[in-house]
């Protein structure tokens, strides 16, 4: 059986992943691959709960350090599954991941090799596709301010973060401006394509070998 292909869909608030995560399981769905979607932080489970009341109650206290081993301990809290589900050949799109957890922590002033530090091991992602605005200007402040992080000048902090990771090998950087939400959804969906035409090249490699 073909292991499943893990795609990450990152970037800053308001860059359109949920939109785009949904409409890529969609997809998948009309292709007949079996999908996925897990989004992180994953609000329902019991640490959680405790990361939604942290992100939507402005007076509630935790240190950085604190906040940042929860977000981590949120993806290990559903690392067995995704490993689980990938080696059952099912295909899984993470909305936010590790990338989230660096670029965020270390935006505060954390130290950013301390940040990656606790999701060590944790599965990694064939492919991370990261949503951003190459032209500031062009980023719509509208719904920015109801929850902790959503402020403007912060977000410039996390996208300089975030952009530490484009030399990694599974990186790809898409480009938002001025594209509609179909637009980009085919430059996902071409992604995804290339990276489980790959997938499907390997194991005909291997099984030929065996
Ligand atoms: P979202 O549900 O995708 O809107 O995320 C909620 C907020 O939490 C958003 O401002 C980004 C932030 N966030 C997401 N993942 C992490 C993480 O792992 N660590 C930290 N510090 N913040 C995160």
């Amino acid at each position: 059986m073909t292991r499943g292909v893990l795609i990450a869909i990152e970037g800053l608030d308001r860059t359109g992943k949920t939109t785009q995560t949904s409409r890529l399981l969609e997809r998948l769905d009309k292709h007949g691959v079996d999908a996925t979607l897990i989004k992180f932080p994953e609000r329902t489970t019991p640490i959680g709960k405790i990361i939604n009341s942290y992100l939507t109650d402005k007076a509630f206290e935790l240190s950085d350090q604190s906040a940042h081993l929860l977000f981590s301990a949120n993806r290990w809290e559903l690392a067995e599954k995704i490993r689980n589900l990938l080696e059952s050949g099912r295909t899984v799109v993470l909305d936010r991941y590790v990338y989230s957890g660096v670029a965020y922590s270390s935006a505060k002033g954390l130290p950013f090799d301390w940040c990656l530090s606790p999701d060590i091991g944790l599965p990694k992602p064939d492919i991370v596709l990261f949503m951003k605005f190459e032209h500031e200007e062009n980023v719509t402040r509208e719904g920015f301010g109801e929850e902790r992080y959503e402020v403007a000048e912060f977000q410039q902090k996390v996208r300089t973060q975030f952009e530490k990771f484009q030399n990694e090998d599974n990186w790809k950087t898409i480009y938002v401006d001025n594209k509609s939400i179909e637009e980009v959804g085919e430059i996902i969906w071409a992604e995804y394509e290339a990276i489980a035409s790959r997938e499907r090249k390997a194991l005909q490699k291997f099984t030929k070998l065996e």
